[in-house]
Order: C-alpha cells, then sequence, then structure tokens
C-alpha cells in the first residue's frame, strides 16, 4: 500500500485497471525525482536541453503542433442538472460523459507509467489552501506540477490527514484532437482529461481544479476562486496594499504582478511584491476585510512579449531551472522569442526558421518557473493567513471606448462592471484572435457553475460588516487612431495603481461619471512621461453615445442568464444607462466624487 488513505489507494487501484500501466510511481516531490524525471525526458525527447552556460537547469519541450493552447469546445462542466453548469459552459451529462471518456482512458496506459501526484493548492498549512491528486502518464506534467504546486509528500499527508481531495485523472492519450476532452465533475470533485499534454488542460491543479471545481466549492462555502493576479504595493512610507487584478487570458496579469516602477517611482522608495499571477483564492475575515491566497507556486507565463524592457523580472526569474514549451531557439541553443533581440535559427516546431512559417516561438510558447525565482517574490505569499485586499481590478483589452481607469461608485457597480468585461481574443485558447467577446471577470472559460450563479455569489459578499475592497475597470490597451497604444502600459501601471491608492486613502478625489470615477484633472501622476496631451484626454474620454451602445449591449448579454440573472445586476445597468442619457441632454453637469 502506497497510502493508508484507503480512498486514495482505492480510486488509484481503480484507474490502474481501467487504463493499465506497465508500473505506478508515487511522487514524493524531491529534487532527486526531478531530476531523474529530466534525465529521463532528455532520453525520449520530451525535454531537449538549452544552453546550460547562459540558461542552466532550462530546457525545452515541444508540444504536439495540433495541441498548443486550451481548447474551450473540448472542455465540459459536467453538472447533473444542464442549467447548473449555465450558458457559460458545454455541458454533457454526468453518466454519458463519463462512459464516453472512461472509453478512452481503457487501457490507454500500458507500456507507460501511471504517476500519482499529491499535491496542495496553497501553503501547505494555510487553512484556506485545498489539496488535489493527480493521476497522469506524463512525467512532463509531472515536471510542470512540481513547480506550479506544492507537490509530493508534504501534501500527501495533508490529504491523508484531511481525507478529502480533488480527484484528476489525466492521459495524453494519442494527443489526437478528435479524442481529446477536458471533463469537469463538479459534485464529484472529480476531473478527466484525456488527449492533451497542454498547459490548462493538462496541470490539472490549475485552471481545472483550482478555478473550474475550486469556483463550484467557494459557491457552497463562502468563498471566491478568481482568476487573478495578486500584487503589493508598497509605498514609500512602506505602507503595503495588495490587489487582485482579473485580466483575460494573455492581458497582462503576470506583467502587472512583477512590474518594475518607473524611474521617479523607484527613486521615491516604491516597491512592488508578487503574490501570484494568474489565480487568488480570497475569503472575508474575522475583520471583514478579504483575504487573498495564491494557490499556485510557479508561474506558467507567455513567453513572446517578455523582455528585459517590459518585465525584466520575469527575465530574471527564467535565466534559469525553467521549462519552456514551444519557443524558438537560437544558433548557440538559447531560448528565444518574439520581442528578444537576436535572431532564431529554428523555430518552436524544430524546422529551421523560416518567417513564411509564422513567429518563430508560438504566440502561446510559455515558461514554466518557481515563483520563488522571481526577485518581487513577497514573503506574504506563503503567509497561511494570505493577504488582505485593498483593491479588486478588472480590465481587458478594449482598442476603443473603455477609458485608462475607472472606478466602481459600490460594491454591485463593481459586480456589473466585471460581468461586463469584454476583450479581444488571444492565443491563449484555440480558435479566432482579435475578436471581442464578453469575458465576465476573465472567468469565461473557468467558472465552474452558472454565470446568474456566480454573479449573485458575487453580490452577495455585500453583508453588514464587510469591509470590501474597492473595484476598479482599467484598460492597458486602448488604441488611437494611428493604430497604436496610446497608453505606455508595463511598468507605467504603477502611475493608475497609485491613483487608486490615493482613492483608497481618501486622497483622490475623482470626477463623477455616469460610467464610473475617473481621475480629475492632474490626479494622474505622468512626470517623466512624454504622453502627448491629447492622448491623455482620449485616454479618460467618455464617449456618451457609444456608451448607450455598449450599455445596450451589456444589458442583452445579461439576459442570456436570466432567469437566474440577479435583478440588483439589471437595476444597475438601467441606472447607468439612464445616467447616460441624462448627461448626454446635459453634457456640462459633472458633480465631483
Ligand atoms: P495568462 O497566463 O494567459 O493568464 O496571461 P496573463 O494575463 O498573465 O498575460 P501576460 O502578463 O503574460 O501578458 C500577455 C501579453 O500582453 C504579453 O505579450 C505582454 O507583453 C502584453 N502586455 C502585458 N502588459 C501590457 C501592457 O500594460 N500594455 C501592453 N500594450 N501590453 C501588455
Ligand atoms: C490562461 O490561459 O489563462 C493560462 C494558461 O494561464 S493555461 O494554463 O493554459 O490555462
Ligand atoms: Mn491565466
Amino acid at each position: 500500500m502506497a497510502s493508508k488513505l484507503a480512498a486514495l489507494q482505492q480510486w488509484v487501484d481503480e484507474v490502474a485497471v481501467l487504463t493499465r500501466p506497465a508500473q505506478i510511481h508515487w511522487c514524493d516531490g524531491s529534487d532527486a525525482e526531478y531530476q531523474a524525471l529530466v534525465q529521463q525526458m532528455l532520453q525520449t525527447g520530451d525535454l531537449i536541453e538549452l544552453n546550460q552556460q547562459t540558461h542552466p537547469g532550462c530546457y525545452l519541450h515541444r508540444s504536439h503542433p495540433s495541441d498548443v493552447a486550451r481548447v474551450e469546445h473540448l472542455t465540459f462542466v459536467c453538472h447533473p442538472q444542464q442549467e447548473d453548469s449555465g450558458p457559460n459552459n458545454h455541458w454533457m451529462d454526468p453518466a454519458a460523459a463519463h462512459a464516453k471518456i472512461d472509453a478512452l482512458f481503457d487501457g490507454c496506459m500500458a507500456g507507460r507509467t501511471l504517476y500519482v501526484i499529491p499535491y496542495c493548492m496553497g501553503p501547505i498549512d494555510s487553512p484556506l489552501a485545498r489539496c488535489g491528486v493527480e493521476l497522469t502518464d506524463s512525467p512532463y506534467v509531472v515536471a510542470n506540477m512540481r513547480i506550479m504546486t506544492r507537490m509530493g509528500a508534504a501534501a500527501q499527508a495533508r490529504i491523508e490527514r484531511e481525507g478529502r481531495f480533488v480527484r484528476g485523472l489525466h492521459s495524453i492519450g494519442e494527443l489526437d484532437p478528435e479524442r481529446r476532452f477536458i471533463m469537469h465533475f463538479p459534485d464529484e470533485l472529480l476531473i478527466k482529461s484525456y488527449g492533451s499534454g497542454y498547459g490548462g488542460n493538462a496541470l490539472l491543479g490549475k485552471k481545472c481544479h483550482a478555478l473550474r471545481i475550486a469556483s463550484h466549492q467557494a459557491r457552497a462555502e463562502g468563498w471566491l476562486a478568481e482568476h487573478m493576479l495578486i500584487v503589493g504595493i508598497e509605498n514609500p512610507l512602506g505602507e503595503t496594499h495588495y490587489i487582485a487584478a482579473a485580466f483575460p487570458s494573455a492581458c497582462g496579469k503576470t506583467n502587472l504582478s512583477m512590474l518594475i516602477p518607473p524611474e521617479g517611482y523607484l527613486r521615491d522608495g516604491w516597491k512592488v511584491w508578487t503574490v501570484g499571477d494568474d489565480i487568488c483564492w480570497m475569503r472575508p475575515g474575522t475583520d471583514g476585510r478579504l483575504h487573498a491566497i495564491n494557490p499556485e507556486s510557479g508561474f506558467f507565463g507567455v513567453a513572446p512579449g517578455t523582455s528585459d524592457a517590459t518585465n525584466h523580472n520575469a527575465m530574471r526569474s527564467i535565466s534559469h531551472d525553467t521549462i519552456f514549451t514551444n519557443v524558438a531557439v537560437t544558433a548557440d541553443n538559447q531560448p528565444w522569442w518574439e520581442g528578444l533581440p537576436g535572431t532564431p535559427v529554428s523555430d518552436w516546431q524544430g524546422r529551421a526558421y523560416d518567417p513564411a512559417n509564422g513567429p518563430a516561438a508560438h504566440p502561446n510558447s510559455r515558461f514554466t518557473v518557481s515563483a520563488r525565482q522571481c526577485p518581487t517574490w513577497s514573503a506574504q505569499a506563503e503567509a497561511p493567513a494570505g493577504v488582505p485586499i485593498s483593491a479588486i481590478v478588472f480590465g481587458g483589452r478594449r482598442p476603443a471606448l473603455l477609458p485608462l481607469v475607472m472606478e466602481a461608485r459600490d460594491w454591485a457597480h463593481g459586480v456589473l462592471m466585471g460581468a461586463a468585461m469584454g476583450s479581444e481574443t488571444t492565443a491563449a485558447a484555440t480558435g479566432a484572435v482579435g475578436v471581442l467577446r464578453r469575458d465576465s471577470m476573465a472567468m469565461k472559460p473557468f467558472c465552474g457553475y452558472h454565470f446568474g450563479d456566480y454573479f449573485a455569489h458575487w453580490l452577495a459578499f455585500d453583508r453588514p460588516g464587510a469591509k470590501l475592497p474597492k473595484i476598479f475597470h482599467v484598460n492597458w490597451f486602448r488604441k488611437g487612431s494611428n493604430g497604436q497604444f496610446l497608453w505606455p502600459g508595463y511598468g507605467d501601471n504603477l502611475r493608475v495603481l497609485e491613483w487608486m491608492i490615493e482613492r483608497i486613502e481618501g486622497r483622490a478625489t475623482g470626477v463623477d461619471r455616469p460610467i464610473g470615477i475617473l481621475p480629475a484633472d492632474g490626479e494622474l501622476k505622468l512626470d517623466g512621461l512624454a504622453l502627448e496631451p491629447a492622448w491623455l484626454d482620449e485616454l479618460l474620454e467618455v464617449d456618451h453615445a457609444g456608451w448607450q451602445d455598449e450599455l445596450a449591449a451589456i444589458g442583452d448579454y445579461l439576459e442570456t442568464f436570466a432567469p437566474r440573472l440577479p435583478e440588483r445586476l439589471r437595476v444597475e445597468q438601467q441606472r447607468i444607462a439612464q445616467a447616460l442619457v441624462e448627461a448626454a441632454e446635459q453634457p456640462r453637469r459633472q458633480a465631483s466624487g
């Protein structure tokens, strides 16, 4: 017996009978185990050694060319009642889903090793943390899970103590897109994933457990599992505010979580602390505030665009002991992607680089690295009690209309801002890129239940005694008539965060507009920034006609969640639509908030 927890041992035995592996390996999470896996993968070609002088401990993995991103059309949330999964999820009857995917698992591990991966999402001694066990036939998944989660003996001990864990069964199968499914059974705390080895499809602790299953648990237990970074902003007095921000995939979470302050801010003593770059679990504490942990222990970050200029902290993090997936390589065998200096010799598929074949690195190529390697890693990231959240930020890629920043009047307005979020699609999921779609709270691909119920759950946090964070909406991706980004972004985003903190501290008044509170003249600190005044005007303008159309579109979108749409959100949408009509009639009426 490899586990003294009967439920765990029994499940592993059952899966072994179904999948018929040649052997079973219980992962202990040790360095020796990791090194042995790396050696084995170097032999099989699953990993390719990169330049060990410039990048010690770094390896390249090339995934199957048809398996490079999450597959939302093959991802199912299987509640017994279809309505409980909502129009925001693909649904299959649980019995039919089990039958379909178990047929694929039948005998699929013949000749392979079945790895048992006990893992803990969150600091191992945190009451907010939750455990799971992933069974997989992919050593690449094991190596990534070791970086991304607290994996091994300590997690297994906690699981055996608690007796409760999320079960995840994974096989790469044949890597055949026609035989690929990612299935969730929230009521059984169970995930089954077949036919993909990539990121969110295969590292089951990440999107499958920490968002889809956890959001369902969180609703029942009174907390939130969100697609958010967590960053600490320390001012020159040494006071730190923690901010949680939800942006859709490939819209800037990793970057914001480890931003480098602009020159003047650095001189004044501002510091940035990274707590998390992708997922945030938060719950109300006895003080009424929301307290958050990052359930992960590593970053699975987008490579293209990452450079010393945009994200020096990420560059330092990934200079050693990192697994790269689907990047290009240079003549001297260094990892390469678009945005880096130098030139590649071979592309992400290992072909001689030819621009006619598209980018050298896949647009969704990634690095997997331990968060401890990040120079700005916060000591508080390991705190069992988590960090208190001062502000929640929503945002997306909106080339037009959405201002650089606006603040919600109150919690319900903030929930509407999150629910109404839209963004241009990116390469993080398969499908068309650059299409505007609604992505409520950046959770469209990740909420494990009906969005109407989810909005109601968010609204329910506003209750007597609650000391809720302020809610803001940002847009780093506004484009001017020349098609260029109007806002420099990256480190300069701290200027916007500082305004938020000024609002939280009651030092900035803002201007009350129908769509929310915007910075008053001069409140955004722009010293040292060469930003055309006309561009700033454009970034903070409120186009009443455009917003009336937007509110109508938001109204239509929200009604797709009827009859479960909370009336409170409908009222909020109507209030703003009405305020826009009145403001259009009296364009000069502007109260100061
Ligand atoms: P996931 O890991 O998929 O959830 O993505 P993410 O939200 O962590 O996105 P990430 O920080 O990796 O950024 C994705 C892309 O957006 C990269 O190419 C970045 O260079 C770019 N990006 C990030 N921040 C900014 C910004 O402030 N302005 C602009 N223009 N681009 C940005
Ligand atoms: C995302 O797409 O939001 C990611 C990458 O963070 S994946 O792990 O593939 O979901
Ligand atoms: Mn993500």
